[in-house]
């Protein structure tokens, strides 16, 4: 068939929408019509070519909502007419990684989804008879894509599209990363680094979880209203602090007798290696955990003195905020359906696929949380 998409030519140049060529579902696999998108930071890391993994020509995307037009042969778990969620992070719930329990990352089909393909290795996509790579398993930025089972979660039927495209990575990573990944528990303090589509969601997971003490810090004042309606209790500009962070932020989180400072948990949510440093060291000394979310670049590399770990802290890593995502994410689309979850005020930007370089532009610009394609 052919399919409307938003294709990645190549490294740093703006995406090209185009009618393509999609091949239908094979064993395992189904059919589905994106219906929404959103646009992550991550898919502008990988478009702007940082992104070791990355491969063109390429349909981006990873965000996405949408319905089941079609199902392969051995499909049991889906069929015609299901409202669904792709996932970057497929539940195969056999393979070591998900039997395990102690992790999300289910390892079925890493491998192929990182290198642009579909579990045989081969692609479903194409133009004029070259090949077109998938991106992470999802390639929402088409208004069709093909996806193995394993890696789509259904949800409720009710559900608006426009809003739960949302659920398919920032919501979830950022409420995840503090309930799945970090165990928040009540009374805690916590601050969250860079407050866009990731850490606004970080800080309703902080309320959520019960925490006393939310600071958001970021470079953008335009930030700390946005954060102040997500449940943030204080919020930091770096530039205005006039100081070195680490210490502003420590002497801000003494509490009562506690009089030596740093947050029982800190997040890093902007994927630069220096601020990923900073808040390790504001958490607390013989307790506190700092949970990595960023994505860095090709190259980069973290540091701090190891006695910052020696004296206690934790650092950690999250995906997709340790959900479980066949699992998980219909939870997550519940919560929001019953008003446990904010989703609507984030979206602050509705595109045509036309318009889809639009949304690049305007997350360049500090201007937006979320643009969300709609088809
Ligand atoms: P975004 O562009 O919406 O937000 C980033 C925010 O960080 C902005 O508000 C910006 O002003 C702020 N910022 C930038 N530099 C800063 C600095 N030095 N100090 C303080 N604030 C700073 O991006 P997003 O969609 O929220 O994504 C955030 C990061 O999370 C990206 O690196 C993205 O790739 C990553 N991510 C990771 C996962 C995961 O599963 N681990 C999932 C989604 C996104
Ligand atoms: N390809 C990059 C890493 C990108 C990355 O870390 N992706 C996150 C999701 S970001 C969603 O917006 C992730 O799920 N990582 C786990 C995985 O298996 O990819 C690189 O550095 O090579
Ligand atoms: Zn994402």
């Amino acid at each position: 068939m052919k399919t409307r998409a938003a294709v990645a030519v190549q490294a740093g140049k703006p995406l090209e929408i185009m009618e393509v060529d999609l091949e239908g579902p094979r064993e395992g696999e189904v059919l589905i019509e994106v219906k929404a998108t959103g646009i992550c930071h991550t898919d502008e890391f990988t478009l702007s070519g940082a992104d070791p993994e990355g491969i063109f020509p390429a349909i981006l995307g990873h965000e996405g909502a949408g319905v089941v037009v079609d199902v392969g042969p051995g499909v049991t778990s889906l069929r015609k007419g299901d409202h669904v969620i792709p996932l970057y992070t497929p539940e195969c719930r056999a393979c070591p990684s998900c039997l395990s329990q102690k992790t999300n990352l289910c390892t079925a089909i890493r491998s192929t989804q990182g290198q642009g393909l579909m579990p045989d290795g081969t692609s479903r996509f194409s133009l004029n008879g070259e090949k077109l790579h998938h991106y992470m398993g999802c390639s929402t930025f088409s208004n069709f894509t093909v996806l193995p089972e394993i890696a789509v979660a259904k949800v409720n039927p009710d559900a608006p599209f426009d809003k739960i495209c949302y659920i398919g990575c920032g919501v979830t990573t950022g409420v995840g990363a503090v309930i799945n990944t970090a165990k928040v528990e009540i009374g805690s303090t916590a601050i969250v680094f860079g407050l866009g589509g990731i850490g606004l969601n970080v800080i309703q997971g902080l309320r959520l979880a019960g925490a006393d003490m939310i600071i958001g810090v970021d470079l953008n004042n335009d930030k700390k209203e946005w954060g102040e309606k997500f449940g943030m209790t204080h919020f930091v500009n770096p530039k205005e602090v006039g100081e070195d962070i680490v210490p502003y932020l420590v002497n801000l989180t003494k509490r009562g007798a506690d009089q030596i400072g740093g947050a029982d948990y800190t997040f890093d949510c902007t994927g630069n290696v220096h601020v990923m440093r900073q808040a390790l060291e504001s958490a607390h000394r013989g307790w506190g955990e700092s949970i990595v979310i960023g994505v860095a670049g090709a190259g980069q590399e973290i540091s701090t003195r190891p006695f910052q770990l020696v004296t206690g802290r934790t650092w950690k890593g999250t995906a997709f905020g340790g959900a479980r995502g066949r699992t998980d994410v219909p939870k997550i689309v519940d919560w929001y359906m019953e008003g446990k979850i904010d989703i609507d005020p984030m979206i602050t930007h509705t595109l045509s696929l036309d318009e889809i370089n639009k949304g690049f532009d305007l997350m360049h610009a500090g201007e937006s949380i979320r643009s969300v394609v709609v088809y």
